[in-house]
């Protein structure tokens, strides 16, 4: 059994409250549940992490690392497009990552159409809606237990 973290960033926690015809309606809490449940069909466990403050995401993917994860799901919100330090936090613990976004950031505001992240990630899906996080779950199960 691999351990995964879901990570999420600012505002976030707002999702199913707002914006439904940008984000959608689910819960955070109701996508952390279903997810977690699709991991451990897949045989994984799943820790889930929101918080709205930089250095708390950078100390939580520190802990990964002590933790012993073996992938990471993140959607940094809007620090995606101005955090070095989260992608500093990435580059040090050398976990794989997938970046997700639940809008089409290429659609939006030119400012939102650059990632300090996506370079160096395993994967980036943006833009599928609230369903991006399970597709990113199938691609870290499919690179951590390839089939045949
Ligand atoms: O599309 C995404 O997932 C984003 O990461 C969402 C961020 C935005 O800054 C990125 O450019 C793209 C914003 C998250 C705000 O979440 C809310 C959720 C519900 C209601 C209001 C905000």
């Amino acid at each position: 059994m691999s351990q995964v973290l879901l990570v999420n960033g600012p505002n976030l926690n707002l999702l199913g409250s707002r914006e439904p015809g940008l984000y959608g309606s689910q819960t955070l809490a109701g996508i952390e549940a279903g997810l977690q449940a699709e991991a451990a069909g897949l045989g994984h466990q799943l820790a889930c992490y929101q918080s709205n403050h930089e250095g708390e995401l950078v100390d939580r993917i520190q802990q990964a690392a002590r933790d012993g994860v073996a992938a990471i799901i993140i959607n940094a919100g809007a620090y995606t497009h101005t955090s070095v330090a989260l992608r500093d936090a990435l580059l040090a613990v050398g976990i794989p990552y997938w970046e997700v976004h639940i809008s089409n950031v290429y659609a939006r505001e030119a400012f939102r159409h650059h990632s300090h992240l996506s370079e160096k990630a395993a994967g980036v899906i943006v833009g599928c809606g609230p369903i991006g996080y399970r597709l990113a779950l199938l691609a870290l199960h499919d690179r951590l237990c390839p089939p045949g």
